[in-house]
């Protein structure tokens, strides 16, 4: 392993993609001595960052999210685009192995030099995913990549975290799901800037656009994160080929109007914000947590409270308050 981070630097500016892939696993891992390397590198590509297009994609398994990704990807680096693929928790943590089988949904792409294509390991905290998916990104769009797609499955709450850290937002869904997909529906379609029903193909065309009109008037009746942008209902398919331009157009529609008002510049900076705000908060209650004191005294408190000797509220104060008059002179 290489120490010094420069070395890393510069390779990732000359966009050499195996520099690029080893500073990604040194963001990865879980070494005290990798993670402060990976800081300095992320530190000093900085400045070279922030210039791509930032799109997250979200949807169910089975939804077609890898062959919607092939297709639009392929299409891109055809257009001269630099593509990068960043898969959170993909199909390999459920069934083992199955980055294989992505590869091969994704085939062409997985072999275009222009693209690059980097599932992440899904383990650890949403915090964790969080800081890793972030950080890879800066170091793709430092590496040149101008379009970034970031690809959750639509289950749990990492696709909060993906909207988090994106320009455009893109919800994948198929007409006629069960149950288990109107649950994730509500709070999704809050954050999404356009919704796609995917296989509107063959027998399935019309049940697509019948789900397409459900879609556009369940949108229509929130709230739009802001007043330039009405997220739209689009079909496609995947597996056709069809339909994946005009997502395109609409993600560089997006992208101009939003420019244009400033929101988009608003946009990254609450994103960058919210993200240090979250950082702080973690941050604390782990050095809380870690505090020898706390360690001590919480089990104590805890059986106090289960025997009633002391309210929830008392025990608290009397912990918070102990920190207070030792740090706060
Ligand atoms: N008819 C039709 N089938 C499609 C289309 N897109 C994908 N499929 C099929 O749907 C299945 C799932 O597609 P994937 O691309 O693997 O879906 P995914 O969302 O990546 O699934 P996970 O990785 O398991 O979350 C495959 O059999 C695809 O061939 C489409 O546009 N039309
Ligand atoms: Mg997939």
């Amino acid at each position: 392993m290489i120490q010094d981070p420069q070395h890393y630097v510069t390779g990732v500016l000359n966009r050499d993609s195996l520099m690029l892939a080893k500073t990604i696993t040194l963001i990865e891992s879980t070494l005290p001595a990798h993670q402060e390397l990976a800081r300095t590198i992320v530190d000093r590509l900085l400045p070279h960052t922030g210039r791509s297009i930032r799109v997250g994609i979200t949807g169910v398994p089975g939804a077609g999210k890898s062959t919607f990704i092939e297709r639009f990807g392929t299409m891109l680096t055809a257009q001269g685009h630099r593509v990068a693929v960043l898969a959170i928790d993909p199909s390999s943590s459920r069934s083992g192995g199955s980055i294989l089988g992505d590869k091969t949904r994704m085939e062409k792409l997985a072999i275009d030099p222009n693209a690059f294509i980097r599932p992440s390991p899904s383990g650890g905290t949403l915090g964790g995913v969080g800081r890793r998916t972030r950080e890879t990104l800066l170091v793709c769009e430092a590496a040149g990549y101008d379009v970034v797609i970031i690809e959750t499955m639509g289950v749990g709450q990492s696709e909060t975290t993906v909207a988090s850290m994106v320009d455009f937002f893109l919800v994948l869904m198929i007409a006629g799901a069960g149950d288990e997909l109107q649950g994730m529906k509500k709070g999704v379609l809050e954050v999404a800037d356009a919704v796609v029903i995917n296989k509107a193909d063959g027998d399935n065309l019309v049940r697509a656009e019948s789900a397409q009109k459900e879609y556009q008037s369940a949108l229509n009746m929130l709230m739009p994160a802001s007043p330039n942008w009405r997220p739209p209902v689009l079909t496609c398919s995947a597996r056709e080929g069809k339909g994946i331009d005009a997502i395109w157009k609409t993600i560089l529609d997006h992208r101009d109007k939003l420019t244009e008002s400033g929101d988009l510049a608003e946009k990254r900076k609450a994103q960058d914000l919210d993200w240090m705000n979250f950082l702080l908060d973690d941050g604390l209650r782990q050095w809380f947590y870690a505090s020898p004191h706390v360690r001590e005294t919480l089990p104590r408190l805890r059986r106090d409270v289960e025997e009633k000797k002391t309210s929830p509220a008392a025990a608290a104060d009397s912990l918070l308050a102990f920190l207070q008059t030792r740090n706060g002179k």
